[in-house]
């Protein structure tokens, strides 16, 4: 029986295919699957351990922060700033980019990062996650950092992922040579490919659009909504569960759209472009998908701001093309 092949397996056959690389990006994915590692433990036994709840601090988003998102983002920023393949990382749970030390300054790359997306669903034990980005470093490698660095569009990603705290845990992951998903074996500490080569169903029916928020949205959405309830050609069905790397991966397996609208007190609607839009916007691409805002594809979008928001509509090709249509008519 052939082995399954384990995630390190998996990086490491990437970077043999590059024989001159420095081996930095097989580190830095390697230092990501490890602080995932750590948080899915952290998560799962966080009703045990006094770690649910409010840490009684509130982000840069004026968000109250939960325990464990500080757990998660201490661990992400520990792990990255100590691997010398980072240079700086971006975290929603930071007000400004941290800049990793002197020792890192030969990284070639930069971490934008989520490091605990639906915490909302974290006290009633609802699957949250991690999003991350991989971009290579624009300033030379060695000299100081900029803000440059970390506003690059989303096409200039190196990679993308996720990691979903759910019933198991997974990582998906696409460096642009497709989307692969690897299961966590807790008995081993070991992730296994468990989803080659992910792609969107030829033809999906589900929406994930949070239901109180189409008196406030914008008329495309409401527009795209009542075409789902009134088209009997498809069996839609409405799906949302508050986490979006949760309601984005289930659409990659079984096909949806995922909507974070623009709202008439919110018009760049609620998810950031950075670390929360353009990293399921590379995976929803590479794996046949579309992402778009409300005026163009989201990986075209050249950030001018860190936490900068953005309205959000991915997943499978016919469903985001019918919300397109309700967005330029
Ligand atoms: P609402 C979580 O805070 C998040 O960023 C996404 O993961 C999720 O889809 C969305 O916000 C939920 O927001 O306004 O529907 O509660």
């Amino acid at each position: 029986m052939s082995k399954t092949k384990t995630l390190g397996e998996f990086i490491m056959d990437g970077q043999s295919a590059f024989p001159f690389v420095s081996g930095q990006l097989t580190r830095l994915l390697t230092d990501i699957s490890v602080a995932s590692k750590i948080v899915s433990h952290q998560v799962n036994r966080a009703g045990l351990a006094g770690i649910l709840g409010d840490a009684g601090s509130t982000n840069v988003q004026d968000e109250s922060q939960q325990k464990l998102d500080v757990i998660a983002d201490d661990t992400f920023m520990r792990i990255l700033s100590a691997g010398k393949s980072v240079a700086g990382i971006g975290s929603e749970e930071q007000e400004e980019a941290f800049i990793c030390g002197d020792e890192a300054r030969n990284g070639k790359y930069i971490v934008l990062i989520d490091p605990l997306d639906g915490s909302s669903n974290i006290d009633v034990n609802v699957s949250i996650g991690t999003i991350f980005s991989i971009y290579r470093r624009v300033t030379p490698v060695g000299e100081p950092i900029s803000e440059a660095d970390f506003l690059q569009k989303g096409t200039e990603q190196i990679a993308a992922g996720y990691v979903l705290y759910g019933s198991s845990t997974m990582l998906v992951y696409t460096t642009g040579t497709g989307v692969n998903g690897f299961t966590l074996d807790p008995a081993v500490g070991e992730f296994f490919l468990s989803h080659p080569q992910m792609e969107f169903p030829e033809v999906g029916s589900t929406y994930s659009v949070n239901g109180a928020l189409l008196d406030t949205c914008t008329e495309p959405t409401k527009k795209f909504v009542q075409r789902c309830h009134e088209d009997n050609s498809l069996n839609y069905r409405a799906r949302y569960i508050g986490s979006l790397v949760a309601d984005f991966h289930r659409n990659l397996i079984h096909g949806g759209i995922y909507i974070y609208p623009s709202l008439s007190n919110k018009p760049n609607g609620k998810l950031r472009l950075l670390y929360e839009c353009s990293p399921p916007s590379f995976i929803a691409e590479q794996a046949g998908g579309i992402a778009i805002h409300d005026n163009g594809r989201i990986l075209d979008v050249q950030p001018t701001e860190l936490h900068q928001r953005i309205p959000y509509y991915v997943g499978s090709k016919n469903l985001v093309e019918a919300m397109q249509e309700c967005l330029s008519s």
